[in-house]
């Protein structure tokens, strides 16, 4: 039987309504505890909305696997063909811990390890990002992706218009450190790739949310996993933008590669990212 991917949307709009509730009366009252480093946070919101949302999704899709940040055993959980729930509890634990308020429950479904539904909610500013393989994107159910329209005779993308999100993400040393802080330095420079401006939302679905809605031009990271990217990037993809591997010259990036460049719908997409390419310097090693 193939899956209903309208009904499994609605399914996971609810799920995540009812999840943010629990994420929103939680916020800036937690403690928390290191991962990997003193950067990599965890809480104990975090365990009880993956368990809320691991038992729902068993008990109404038994068929279904799941893999979620929180139960992920590095080594032993594999990411299969099988049809998957892929979930990120609460994407921006750091922004939750802080009560800034741009941390999200995300719900992903792939087959075949490609993405096909993916709900985003930040119940912070109740929003509600929805994205279906072949029907399109939206904000809050009505509000199609994306929400900022080409200024009719504007220029191409390119890098010297481009507002891009970036992240320091949790390792703080060794090459991928050096590989994003010249990457940066080299992005901002006014005599090499001179974008515009960085922002950094703390949340890689947010981020790439922001790309689908074409806030952002760009996001570029190294070091998520497929929860922190699987729902985000089919409401990337239906909105017109496109995600590329992270590294030069990765134009199919598995869901589960690590390094990401989100751009935005554009005529001009394609010389955007290989201009943005060729600003990164050295290679991320994820
Ligand atoms: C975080 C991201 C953030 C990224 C971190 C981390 P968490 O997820 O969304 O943007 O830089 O590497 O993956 O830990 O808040 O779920």
């Amino acid at each position: 039987m193939s899956a209903d991917l309208e009904q499994i949307k609605d399914f996971l709009v609810t799920l995540a309504k009812e999840a943010g509730a629990l994420i929103q009366a939680k916020t800036g009252r937690v403690s928390y505890d290191d991962k990997v480093n003193a950067v990599d946070l965890v809480t104990e919101t975090d365990a009880a909305v993956e368990a809320l949302v691991a038992a729902k999704l068993r008990a109404a899709y038994p068929e279904y696997a799941f893999m979620g940040e929180e139960s992920y055993v590095p080594g032993e959980t594999k990411l299969g063909d099988e049809p998957t729930f892929i979930v990120d509890p609460i994407d921006g634990t750091t922004n939750f811990i802080h009560s800034f308020p741009f941390s999200c429950i995300s719900l992903g479904f792939a087959i075949n390890k490609k993405p096909v539904v993916g709900v985003i909610y930040n119940p912070f500013l109740d929003w509600m990002y929805t994205g279906i393989k072949g029907k399109g994107a939206y904000l809050n159910g009505t509000q199609r992706l994306p929400l900022r329209q080409p200024v009719p005779g504007a220029p191409p993308l390119e890098l010297a218009n481009a507002l891009v999100g970036i992240e320091w993400g949790t390792q703080r040393d060794g090459v991928n450190y050096k590989v994003k802080s010249e990457t940066f330095s080299k992005l901002a420079a006014a005599d090499k790739g001179f974008v515009q401006g960085f922002r950094s939302l703390g949340s890689a679905a947010m981020n790439l949310c922001a790309v689908a809605a074409g806030q952002l031009d760009a996001y570029w990271e190294g070091g998520c996993y497929a929860w922190d990217v699987c729902a985000g990037w089919v409401i990337l993809e239906e909105a017109g933008g496109r995600m590329v591997g992270g590294r030069k010259g990765v134009w199919d990036p598995a869901m589960d590669c690590r390094m990401y460049l989100a751009v935005r719908g554009d005529a001009g997409q394609k010389p955007f990212i290989e201009a943005f390419w060729g600003q990164i310097e050295g290679e991320l090693d994820y």
